[in-house]
């Protein structure tokens, strides 16, 4: 029996891979408005701090690869072909859809390297896909809008984070509290009904229960350089207050995002580790998903139910 081909394009946000992109990718997350000279040192400075770029762009490869594997093992009716289609770097996402095109691909699963559907996120990657296969005439994409609930995801998280907590001695475990953190948004999301806090929110409560923390909350970090307002509080208010209360512990799980970046290695491993050491308390972070088997499980089981529905 011949398999049947099925395009997988896998979006991710992308990242400059050396010093001289940093510009033109922040001139596209910016929409083509070129950055200042300050802004533009202020990042290349943050980029340098994590050692000079971001692993990023490798990470996003291997997920895809280790994606399409994991899929393409599972199962014996479909031959699953990965496409990377980045949001703010090439090969942008409508040339992961015009390869697909190229190599003769006409049905296609279309996922985006971030858990939560928001306006910002899933939305705008999977419009621009559709848009992108319309003009093109084909492949016919069935897009995944947020696969947060997986229970191997949850799974994945509760897992971690139980093993961090058990590095903590149990005589301080009544002043740890663990921190799930996402990406902010501009505040019009709530305007604009966005499930996305309160997909956060229930992703938050799943994986405290299943790993049996003591505390938890939630708090928002990495907000854009803009001046309309963002949700907050901001992870580095949120740590202030936490040790104004007692608490000398605080486990960072940053569950909005799946890959080690410069939002995790600096926003989270430099800026909220040096809060830590000012204040004089424990920091810990849960390790990211990268290309975890626990984690790959969970994509691909997103992507075999959506081609589910559409029989
Ligand atoms: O290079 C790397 O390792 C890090 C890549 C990176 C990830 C990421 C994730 C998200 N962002 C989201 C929304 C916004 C909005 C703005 C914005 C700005 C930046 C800047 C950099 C950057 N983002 Fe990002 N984000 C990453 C990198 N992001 C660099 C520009 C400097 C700065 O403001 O810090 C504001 C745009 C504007 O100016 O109008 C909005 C969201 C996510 C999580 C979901 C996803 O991955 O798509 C949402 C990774």
């Amino acid at each position: 029996m011949t398999k049947k081909k099925m395009g997988l394009l896998v979006m991710a946000y992308g990242t400059p891979r050396s010093i001289e992109e940093i510009e033109p990718y922040y001139t596209h997350i910016r929409r083509g408005r070129k950055p200042t000279p300050e802004l533009l040192q202020e990042l290349t400075d943050r980029y340098e701090a994590i050692g000079g770029i971001s692993p990023l762009s490798r990470i996003t490869e291997e997920q895809a690869a280790a994606l399409e594997n994991k899929l393409n093992s599972m199962q014996d009716e479909i031959v699953f072909q990965a496409y990377l289609g980045l949001k703010h770097i090439d090969p942008f996402i409508e040339d992961g859809v015009r390869r697909m095109k190229e190599d003769g691909i006409e049905e296609a699963v279309s996922l985006v390297l971030a858990p939560h559907y928001s306006t910002f996120s899933a939305k705008s990657y999977n419009s621009r896909a559709h848009e992108e296969s319309e003009k093109a005439g084909s492949p016919l994409i069935h897009s995944i809008d947020s696969w947060h609930e997986e229970p191997a995801f949850i799974r994945y998280w509760a897992e971690q984070l139980k093993e961090k907590v058990a590095m903590i001695p149990e005589g301080e475990l009544g002043s740890t509290m663990v921190i799930f953190s996402a990406h902010s948004l501009p505040e019009k999301i709530i305007q604009m009904n966005d499930p996305y806090p309160e997909q956060i929110a229930d992703n938050a409560r799943a994986i405290a229960e299943m790993a049996g923390v003591p505390h938890y909350t939630t708090a928002w970090q990495s907000a854009g350089r803009t001046p309309d307002p963002w949700l907050g509080p901001d992870v580095l208010d949120k740590m202030r207050t936490l040790y104004d209360e007692g608490y000398t512990t605080m486990v960072l799980c940053p569950i909005g995002f799946v890959s080690d970046h410069l939002e995790v290695l600096y926003d989270n491993d430099h800026e909220c580790k040096n809060l830590a050491d000012e204040l004089g308390i424990r920091y810990l972070r849960t390790p990211m998903p990268n290309t975890d088997e626990q984690f790959m499980s969970a994509l691909a089981s997103a992507v075999l139910k959506k081609l589910e529905e559409r029989k």
